[in-house]
């Protein structure tokens, strides 16, 4: 194995990390030096299983020639084509694409740069959409409490989680939440969907209410939050939330930006749960985290809606310098021909059962008060040290990585969500690491 070192010349203050305790990581610098298929190579040698494909993006897994050598091939072809007024060919190429294996009816799609352009996009078309139909008043945009819809003031705004919140006080107005669905004393170490809170979706009546319907253009939610710790919903959770959406006229955005391509066992979570929202937030796997780009599937009500006025005028005056990037088109492609030639969108079924038996194991060990599983997607929570919330799952982190297995961690919990490459033995010794650790950080 190639044995890499940090260069003795390496200055690490110009660089401001993002979502890190900056002063703390940079007295101990964690660095990863290469990667090949499930592993990262670290830069003094160690080999580490990547147990949350990168930042639950790669999920072809690491070093897929196919993809660069389509991007190096892009890059030199037709490095850059405006998107604005001009087109190229690899663009629509790449939207048909998606449109095959989207949900049904999500076919028209938008391309962004990453999850938090895809949400303030949704948002917006969500808000010109209604004001086309003849219902400007429908203005106010609705999130869930524990959800991450990313940074931008659009995501921010309508996310849930506190602490990616109060530092920044101006939120858009007219925001507000319905309530999240994680419910530890009635739900602890439920296996797959928990049993109990589907009612929890008539909190969106509690706001109907509140606000009236006609002030409302949209609620936004992740299937499956990923961010704040895997919090698969309740059965018949989003079915309920779909019908109330429909009987009141509100538009429903999944924000699949961490289910989409194959995390569940299905293309995206809304093939999974039988629930087709109005518009799809993607992002990360649609080009296996080589190259940054997203999208947005729109229903053809939403688009047909917005292809109105004289045909000369723009729709939508809305996106980006780098929508339809000619070379994150290229990787996208690449991508999901890997996706299709590997089985890797429907992979993740045949493993869910074993990769849910495996996590379970962990229960009775010390202060693991959860196991929540779905898919390819898993979390260990553990129980916050007194006046001191986050610092076990910290430790956990650390002591893991220095043992050769990386993995997200939010707070005192440990989301873990390998490449759809994984295999059996791959999951045998994460959950073995996972395992040794938890009883060492007590
Ligand atoms: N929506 C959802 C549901 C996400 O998970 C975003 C939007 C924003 O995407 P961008 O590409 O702008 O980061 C995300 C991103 C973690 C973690 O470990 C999760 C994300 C990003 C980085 C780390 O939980 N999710
Ligand atoms: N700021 C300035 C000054 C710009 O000219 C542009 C785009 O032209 C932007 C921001 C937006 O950049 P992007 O299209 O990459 O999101």
């Amino acid at each position: 194995m190639t044995v890499h070192q940090i260069p003795n010349t390496l200055k690490t203050d110009a660089f401001w990390m993002p979502f890190t305790a900056n002063r703390q990581f940079k007295a101990a610098p964690r660095m990863f030096a290469s990667a090949e298929g499930m592993h990262y190579v670290t830069v003094d040698g160690r080999k580490v299983i990547d147990g949350s494909a990168g930042l639950w993006c790669v999920n072809a897994g690491h070093g897929r020639r196919q993809i660069a050598a389509a991007v190096e091939k892009q890059l030199m072809n037709l490095d850059f084509a405006p998107s604005f007024n001009m087109g190229h060919p690899i663009a629509f190429d790449f939207a048909e694409r998606l449109a095959d294996i989207a949900p049904k009816g999500l076919d028209r799609i938008f391309f962004t740069n990453s999850g938090s352009e895809s949400v303030d996009t949704a948002l917006k078309i969500a808000l010109a959409y209604q004001r086309a139909a003849g219902q400007p008043t429908r203005t106010r945009l609705l999130g869930r409490e524990r959800g991450y819809h990313g940074v931008g003031f659009g995501g921010m705004s309508v996310g849930g989680m506190v602490n990616n919140r109060r530092a920044f006080a101006t939120h858009l107005p007219g925001v507000d939440h319905i309530g999240h669905t994680y419910d530890l004393a009635r739900n602890a170490f439920s296996k797959d969907l928990p049993a109990h809170g589907a009612e929890l979706a008539d909190d969106l009546e509690r706001l109907v209410n509140l606000h009236g319907a006609e002030t409302i253009a949209a609620v936004i939610v992740e299937p499956v939050p990923g961010s704040t710790g895997v919090l698969p919903p309740p059965q018949g959770y989003l079915q309920r939330l779909r019908q109330l959406c429909d009987k009141h006229g509100i538009l429903l955005i999944f924000d699949e930006v961490i289910t989409g391509f194959g995390r569940l066992g299905t293309p995206f979570a809304a093939n999974y749960f039988g629930v087709t929202p109005d518009m799809m937030t993607t992002a990360k796997g649609i080009t296996n985290g080589t190259v940054p780009m997203g999208a947005v599937f729109c229903s053809r009500k939403i688009h047909d809606g917005l292809m109105v006025g004289p045909e000369n005028a723009m729709e939508l005056f809305h996106g980006y310098t780098y929508s339809a990037h000619p070379v994150a088109c290229a990787a996208g492609l690449a991508t999901l021909d890997i996706y299709k030639d590997e089985g890797l969108l429907t992979r993740g079924a045949s493993l869910a059962e074993y990769w849910r038996d495996a996590l379970h194991q962990l229960k009775g060990l010390p202060n693991v008060i959860d196991i929540r599983n779905v898919g390819l997607m898993g979390a260990v929570e553990l129980a916050p040290r007194k006046d001191a919330p986050g610092a076990r799952g910290y430790e956990l982190m650390v002591d893991c990585f220095n043992n050769g297995l990386y993995f997200r961690q939010s707070g005192d919990a440990v989301a873990v969500s390998p490449p759809l490459i994984v295999e059996r033995s791959h999951i045998d010794q994460m959950v073995s690491i996972l395992g040794d650790a938890i009883k060492r950080v007590a």
